[in-house]
């Protein structure tokens, strides 16, 4: 049978009812991949839940149906987002699937990668870049969507937690219980409360046993839940979480402490060394951002923070696609070599 998206894969846990008028790309039911190189590495069992193969190419897809259904359901004609890319492009795209949504979104000028930009161009968004950062964008965003009608989808809006919350499901429903650990990146940290949500939610319900301990990343230049303080020049170049002041922060801390887990920070360098090791020793190519979660592990299990845990699972979440950001990965992988078309030069190359 077809996939039909999360709406119709989690109805009951979600706030949906049969009068919904549901818009959905068939987002979710992604892989949950065992890495079996980081698992001999770090002395656990390694899974990488790689959410880039949804349809616009990030997680942000998930909660992106249900708040546009439910939009749309309460009669909006608008939606708005300030974003670093993929909540733009994937509210771009429901925008475009519903046939009777005006999108808009402000980004900030210079800091989105470039496909991120071209998915939101060619959904037909009416797109805004700010000279500013996303909080900035954010601020205006929320100033709007208050005082006139036009709906706010970004992670403010409880439907987007909602919808991000069946990852953590599909991924329990597939270990047939929750990880010992779920490391995850954090930008605006509505994941971070998400999958916290969907996992007490299935430890609610019975359908777990456990409840795993949250470990959220954060970019060194952009870590103000780590510092415990708003961060006004966010920097990183992973742009995604370029964010200095997030929206969900309460809640992340909630997640990390209640979980009994912790938000920590890792360097650009570590987050390119974890994106070139997953394209090169896994096959799965993500944007820098995703890679945040990986370069997370290897550095906590550089300080021994895993030695009890052997045979337990920790879950890595890779939230976007590493076509997002091909300057990103240009500018930081082997170059090609140009030559002559000719055979000889070729396999003198290739060494045959
Ligand atoms: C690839 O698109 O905030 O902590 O405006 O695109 O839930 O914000 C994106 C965030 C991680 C962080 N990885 O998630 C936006 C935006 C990728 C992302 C995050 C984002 P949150």
């Amino acid at each position: 049978m077809q996939w039909k998206g999360v709406i119709e894969r989690y109805r009951s846990y979600l706030p949906i009812s049969s009068e919904t008028p549901i818009v959905t790309l068939n987002e979710g039911n992604t892989p949950l991949l065992f890495a079996e190189g980081l698992s001999e590495k770090i002395g656990l069992k390694v899974y990488l839940k790689y959410e880039g193969t949804n349809p616009t190419g990030s997680f942000k897809d998930r909660g992106m149906t249900l708040a546009v259904s439910k939009a749309i359901e309460d009669g909006a004609k608008i939606i708005m987002c300030a974003s670093t890319g993929n909540t733009a492009a994937s509210a771009a795209a429901f925008a475009a699937r519903s046939r009777r949504l005006k999108c808009v979104v402000i980004i900030p000028d210079g800091y989105i990668a470039l496909g991120k930009l071209a998915q939101a161009m060619a959904h037909g968004a009416q797109v805004i870049a700010i000279k500013g950062n996303f909080d900035d964008a954010l601020r205006i965003v929320k100033e709007i969507t208050d005082n006139y009608s036009v709906a706010l989808v970004n992670s403010l809006n409880p439907y987007r937690i909602e919808g991000q919350k069946s990852a953590a499901f599909e991924i329990c429903d597939v270990l047939l219980n929750a990880p010992e650990f779920h490391a995850i990146p954090v930008g605006n940290a509505g994941n971070i409360t998400a999958y916290w949500k969907g996992y007490q939610e299935y430890k609610r319900l019975g359908k777990v046993r456990t409840k795993p301990k949250m470990l959220g990343f954060q970019a060194a230049g952009s870590a103000p839940i780590v510092q415990g303080q708003i961060i006004k020049k966010p920097e990183t170049i992973a742009t995604a979480i370029r964010i200095g002041n997030p929206a969900s922060w309460k809640q992340a801390k909630e997640a990390r402490d209640e979980s009994g887990g912790l938000i920590d920070a890792v360097t650009d360098d570590e987050i390119i060394q974890a994106y070139k090791l997953l394209a090169a020793e896994t096959g799965i190519f993500v944007e820098p951002a995703s890679a945040a979660s990986v370069a997370g592990i290897l550095k906590l299990h550089g300080r021994g923070y895993f030695d009890q845990g052997h045979g337990d699972k920790i879950v890595c979440t890779l939230t976007g696609h590493g076509l997002k950001d091909p300057d990103t990965a240009i500018k930081n992988i082997q170059q090609p070599v140009v030559l002559n078309p000719d055979i000889k030069e070729i396999l003198k190359e290739i060494g045959l």
